[in-house]
């Protein structure tokens, strides 16, 4: 077929886009395929949360790789799962309905709907008959459903737990509106304020979260910040007892150092310590009151810090050393976590840096009961050394190493009930009430006689709330007494118990969006059921998600929580894996060229998708987000990078018109021109596989200029013609819209070029020409190799010295000199022994 254009038409790339765009919409192009013959591939992306800003093109780093995985997948012969959707509840949307006086349903809807409209632009290929927002009653209600999978379980229970609060703006607030201690709207210190809250029991999994990561290819930095986040740690339960006024307390203890108990000289107790109040003496009360109220304002993170001061206050009281039966002065110390171990802390200033800080500045005595081994060198600062060594001042136990000692001291607490051997871990039970309205309500009614009831299956979902009791729009705002807007809502509030029938009130906190983002994977394969969350054929073809890709941010959170639901899925039998998602990927960050940082709004430094694609071209865009560096290197936006992406293509499209005059002019096969196109789709098909995007642009740009020197070569028209349909084919995954101009108007191709073969090469052809080199030693035939033709003189040197016949004539003399003629001989010449 004669091609269509005129010769030498610059790339208009406004044209060809308006061209294809709605052709290919038309054609249903990223329709997940469902052909039985084929293998599956679910390609996925981090769940968005659509904000106010829209999309930045550092976002389209990891949106257009995920596209180009897919598009050469589908290239390659799989049916491809590549979905999008929304993450849409949370207070973004709140608080910008609040500044504008809209429903938040109608924020998340305008940010979904920016975020649809960029990525269309960009041309991700996403099946959107699958899309959904996590707002939606018909999703949420199936989220509920799984809130009370977790209830029936055993997973989900009430307790009190502490929050940040206001005291300004009387509201509770959420970790992150949380800045320096300050309330983030008023700047006025905040406090904790104790409530009661729903939980997910995630430290009942907590073994098993940590040990099925390694049945997963995730990146190794992600598993080992999920590895600390979990903070699994052996130690030794030691019970303090004390008597105050006739009464008994016990303090229980965390350590994973039992060996060092007889060097106990105090016991420090959280701020938030129960006991603190019934145990304080009448003369301290005043002096520990405050330092309880003073340390409620600092994070724990503050607390945690190693280089903060370590303050605390006596209690007056004393507890009784379970070993020696000593009486032990009990403080109040700030940098002992409420939440960790059983928030109490054993003193041992001889071999704790901090408890060694804490008794030096209060006086508190040093009791050195360890030294170190002979054999060890020494650690820690002079007068605290925290290694593990030989015990001393340890009565019967004095002699004995660190280890033996540890499991002796355990064994004889345990025999006398004064302790045991038990396993603690940093993870917390998830929290997962917020107090506000644009969330998911958790599905509970209160009812005075029966108790937490959960909301009968048939009665789902709980729909948030519209209208309130005055008919007018509800009034989603804070309440300001700390509860949920939803209280306010009298006839959503006020429900005939689903047991007995009498007066109950629903649940009024909604639930976090984490919880709304830990199934979302499943509800893809077959996004429209009705009647339950998802079609278990559809899960159990798709899933596990094979390549799941999004920004390392979300290392413990999401992906956690994720692991999480998907065991106590599989516990309840509703599917049949544990792991959700295979392969885990992180893309770099794009930073800003205005000031090197990340890119956002607030600091001006934005580039969005929308203006390079305006100036540029979606095809040019997505090729240099591609070629910026490595998928998971952080780069800094160029904007002379896309100038050069920009050429490449103009090259292609000239060489494709150009050489199109002459496909049909004879000739016999070219054997270089062959190799070298084989040897392109054989880098280009491994580096896709490999993520290895940049690299792949490389090559192309080089197949490119090597098709534009051999112009004038006597290449006959029908290899001309492949080399040309295989650069437009392995461009097509990255340059989706160039690619099929020249596939139609160039190549005469029908269909779509995103609906061919991926190109295959031939290892055989692909392979380097072999050349025979005759190795000798001064001058002596001693070896013969095979080697490639395009090996470097050095290369050459190298493997010559190091055959076994060349090594043995060479015999320990000097090497003076190695001459290579390229394509013959390689000679070596020694000098005397
Ligand atoms: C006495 C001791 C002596 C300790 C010694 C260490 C060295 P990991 O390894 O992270 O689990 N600890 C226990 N509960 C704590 C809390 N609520 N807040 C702050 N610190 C707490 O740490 C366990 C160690 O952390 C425990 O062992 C305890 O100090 C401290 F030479 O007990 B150790
Ligand atoms: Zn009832």
């Amino acid at each position: 077929m004669k091609p269509r254009v005129k010769q030498t038409e610059r790339y208009d790339f406004r044209t060809v886009e308006n061209r294809w765009r709605p052709i290919w919409e038309a054609m249903d192009l990223y329709a997940a395929g469902n052909d039985p013959g084929k293998p599956d591939r679910y390609i996925l992306d981090f769940f968005p949360y659509p904000s106010g800003d829209g999309l930045s093109v550092g976002h389209c780093r990891n949106y257009v790789p995920t596209c180009v995985d897919a598009r050469f997948y589908r290239m390659r012969g799989y049916n491809v799962l590549h979905p999008m959707g929304w993450d849409a509840f949370g207070l973004p949307a709140e608080n910008y309905a609040i500044e504008h006086g809209i429903h938040p349903s109608e924020s998340s809807r305008r940010f979904s709907d920016t975020y649809r409209r960029q990525m269309k632009l960009v041309e991700c290929s996403y099946d959107w008959s699958r899309e959904f927002s996590s707002t939606d009653p018909d999703y949420y209600r199936w989220t509920q459903w799984f809130f009370l999978l977790l209830f029936r379980r055993g997973l989900a229970y009430q307790a009190f737990g502490q929050q940040w609060w206001c005291p300004h703006c009387q509201t509770i607030l959420a970790n992150e509106q949380v800045e320096n201690g300050r309330c983030w709207r008023c700047d006025s210190p905040v406090t904790r304020k104790s409530l009661k809250q729903w939980f997910f029991r995630i430290t009942d999994y907590a073994d098993r979260l940590l040990a099925d990561l390694d049945l997963v290819e995730w990146p190794e930095r992600i598993k080992a910040m999920q590895r600390n986040w979990i903070g699994r740690s052996e130690g030794t339960e030691v019970v303090f007892s004390i008597e105050v006024d006739g009464e008994s307390h016990t303090i229980p203890v965390f350590t994973t150092r039992p060996d060092t108990l007889l060097g106990v000289t105090f016991l420090a107790l959280a701020p938030e310590h129960p006991l603190i109040t019934d145990i304080t003496n009448a003369d301290q009360a005043d002096e520990v009151r405050d330092y309880v109220s003073a340390s409620q304002r600092l994070t724990e993170i503050d607390r945690m810090t190693a280089d903060k001061e370590k303050t605390g206050v006596f209690t007056g009281a004393y507890a009784i050393h379970p070993l020696s039966g000593e009486g032990i002065p009990i403080w109040v110390a700030d940098y002992v976590l409420p939440s960790y171990g059983s928030g109490a802390v054993m003193g041992v200033p001889a071999h704790d840096e901090r408890d060694h800080a804490f008794a030096q500045r209060y006086g508190l005595p040093i009791k050195e009961v360890l030294i170190p081994s002979p054999d060890e060198s020494e650690d820690g600062e002079k007068g605290c050394f925290t290694g593990k060594g030989m015990m001393v001042n340890s009565g019967s136990y004095t002699g004995l190493d660190s280890t033996t000692g540890a499991e002796k001291i355990t064994a004889d607490l345990e025999a006398d009930g004064q302790g045991h051997a038990t396993v603690n871990y940093r993870m917390r039970d998830w929290l997962i009430s917020r107090q506000r309205y644009w969330g998911a309500p958790i599905p509970i009614i209160h009812c005075e006689r029966c108790g937490v009831v959960p909301v009968p299956e048939e009665d789902l979902p709980v729909r948030l709330p519209e209208v309130g009791d005055d008919g007018q729009p509800v009034d989603f705002r804070p309440a300001g007494d700390g509860r949920s807007p939803l209280a306010r809502v009298g006839w959503w509030l006020n429900v005939p118990c689903p047991q007995c029938g009498g007066p109950a009130q629903r649940e009024t906190d909604t639930m976090d969006g984490f919880a709304c983002s830990s199934w979302y994977f499943l509800r893809f394969a077959s996004p429209h059921e009705t009647d339950r969350p998802f079609d278990p054929d559809a899960v159990a073809r798709w899933l596990p998600v094979d390549a799941y890709v999004g920004g390392a941010e979300h290392a413990v959170g999401h992906l956690m929580y994720s692991r999480f639901w998907t065991k106590v899925m599989a516990d309840a039998g509703l599917i049949h894996f544990t792991e959700p998602f295979t392969q885990l990927r992180n893309q770099g960050m794009v930073l800003s060229p205005v000031d090197g940082k990340k890119m956002s709004k607030s600091k001006g430094n934005v580039i969005t998708p929308d203006e390079v694609v305006a100036e540029h071209g979606t095809d040019a865009l997505r090729a240099y987000l591609l070629f910026l560096g490595p998928f998971d290197a952080e780069v800094i936006w160029d904007d002379r990078g896309i100038v050069g992406v920009n050429r490449f293509l103009e090259r292609f499209w000239k060489l494709a018109q150009d050489v199109a005059v002459q496909f049909e002019s004879p000739g016999s096969t070219n054997v270089e021109f062959e190799r070298v196109r084989h040897q392109t789709i054989r880098r280009v098909t491994h580096d896709m596989e490999q993520f290895r995007f940049n690299t792949a642009v490389a090559a192309l740009m080089e197949y490119v200029n090597y098709l534009v020197r051999s112009r004038d070569a006597a290449i006959p028209g029908q290899q001309w013609r492949t080399a040309v349909e295989t650069v437009t084919l392995l461009l097509a995954p990255i340059a989706p819209f160039i690619t099929e101009e020249v596939w139609h108007e160039v190549l005469g191709g029908t269909d779509s070029v995103h609906r061919q073969s991926w190109p295959v090469f031939d290892e055989s052809l692909a392979a380097d020409e072999v050349v025979t080199i005759v190795v000798q030693v001064n001058g002596k035939l001693r070896d013969r190799m095979e080697v490639t033709s395009d090996i470097t003189d050095d290369e050459l040197r190298r493997i010559a010295l190091s055959q076994p016949a060349v090594q043995a004539a060479i015999d320990g003399s000097v090497v003076e000199n190695v001459v290579v003629v390229p394509g013959r001989l390689v000679n070596v010449v020694t000098g005397a022994q």
